[in-house]
């Protein structure tokens, strides 16, 4: 019996042993972000996206000799909602992730992959904050607001020649952001914010705020906030009368925004990159993207795909999905990608974003 007892022990050891040593057969990535609610449709794009070139290296047999597994998390744009999705990924050992898509979501959301030593890089998150926290793996394949913003505001005034403007927003940590960017930049330039307010993102009647945006007499409208809500508080505007221009941020880039103000939409100003779609280079991405998924690629869908390459080249170079070397490979070169050369500065945020201004043209979006 005793004799019987050290060999089932010894079994369980080498069981436990080779358990230990039991190679992954894939490389888990995570791809979160919102993919449900009033920001489903934007946040949806650069998930597939990544999907996409995900599909693309598995095609051409995967990374560091692994077939890659997307594990996909829907945060649903919500801040708590974001955490449980970090943890949940950290817990199926993912070994980098792509996204969150809302600022409000990446910024509590890397907190956790920072404690994880986990490389994280969002397509869409633009918020300063998200790249101001010191983490060292946490990089992002877009601009940030502080630079959209005082596009936006220097647009306003210097070319639209605007010496007042209401600026509302959707009290977010990407609206409100902006919006008090842009502020700060057209009252350097001596306009003047004849109202400045928030409301809550659900908000969809809007009387009573575009009473008071008329009663400033403001000459347009900058609104810090998301496409599910710019459209109907542009087509309120137009309905009450107002005429001005209407400007916003890349949360207002989205074929829906178009739907919901119809093609014939005027003065509507938005800053989001350049027209990346356009290219050449583009194509076979967008015609695989209308294949796989049935729609045209939206705006961040190309922002995503790219994020999931140059993440997967950086592994590849580094031999490993240690997330120090991972993410100095990262930082160490200059990555091609359909939105251009990558290059990420110490704080991990692209050494060079452009910020140009789209309007609507013959019902499409398309640079002024
Ligand atoms: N960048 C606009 C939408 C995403 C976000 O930053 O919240």
């Amino acid at each position: 019996m005793h004799k019987f007892r050290t060999i089932l022990t010894a079994a369980f050891a080498v069981g436990a042993l080779l358990g230990c040593q039991k190679k992954e057969n894939t490389l888990k990535i995570g791809l979160a972000g919102v993919q449900t609610g009033p920001d489903g449709e934007i946040g949806t794009a650069p998930i597939r996206g990544s999907q996409l070139a995900i599909d693309e290296w598995n095609a051409k047999g995967g990374v560091l000799g692994l077939q890659i597994e997307a594990v996909s998390r829907d945060d649903e744009g919500k801040a708590n909602q974001a955490v449980a999705v970090a943890q949940e990924l950290v817990a199926a050992g993912v070994k980098a992730v792509i996204g969150h898509f809302n600022s409000g979501c990446s910024l509590p959301a890397s907190e956790v992959y920072h404690q994880a030593g986990i490389v994280q890089i969002t397509p869409a998150s633009t918020n300063p904050q998200v790249t101001e926290r010191g983490f060292n793996q946490t990089f992002r394949l877009c601009g940030r607001d502080d630079q959209q913003g005082d596009v936006s505001a220097k647009f306003a005034f210097d070319s639209l020649e605007l010496s007042k403007v209401a600026v509302i927003h959707n009290k977010t940590a990407y609206g409100q952001g902006i919006a008090e960017v842009f502020r700060k930049t057209f009252e350097a330039k001596g306009g003047n914010v004849s109202l400045f307010d928030g409301l809550a993102s659900e908000e969809m009647d809007f009387r009573a705020t575009i009473s008071a945006i008329q009663k400033s007499g403001a000459q347009a409208v900058f609104f810090g906030g998301m496409y599910n809500q710019g459209g109907p508080f542009y087509n309120q505007l137009r309905q009450a009368g107002f005429k001005g221009a209407f400007l916003g941020g890349d949360g207002i880039y989205d074929g829906e925004l178009i739907k919901t103000v119809g093609a014939k939409a005027d003065s509507v100003f938005i800053t989001f990159g350049p027209d990346f779609m356009a290219t050449e280079s583009a194509k076979p991405f967008l015609a695989a993207y209308k294949a796989k998924f049935g729609q045209d690629a939206g705006g961040y869908a190309i922002y995503g795909y790219d994020a999931a390459n140059i993440l997967l080249e950086a592994i590849q170079k580094a031999g490993t999905t240690d997330a120090d070397k991972v993410s100095q490979t990262l930082r160490s070169q200059s990555w091609k990608g359909l939105t251009g050369d990558a290059e990420f500065d110490a704080k991990g945020d692209l050494k060079k974003a452009n910020y140009v201004i789209w309007t609507i043209r013959e019902g499409a979006f398309a640079v002024r």
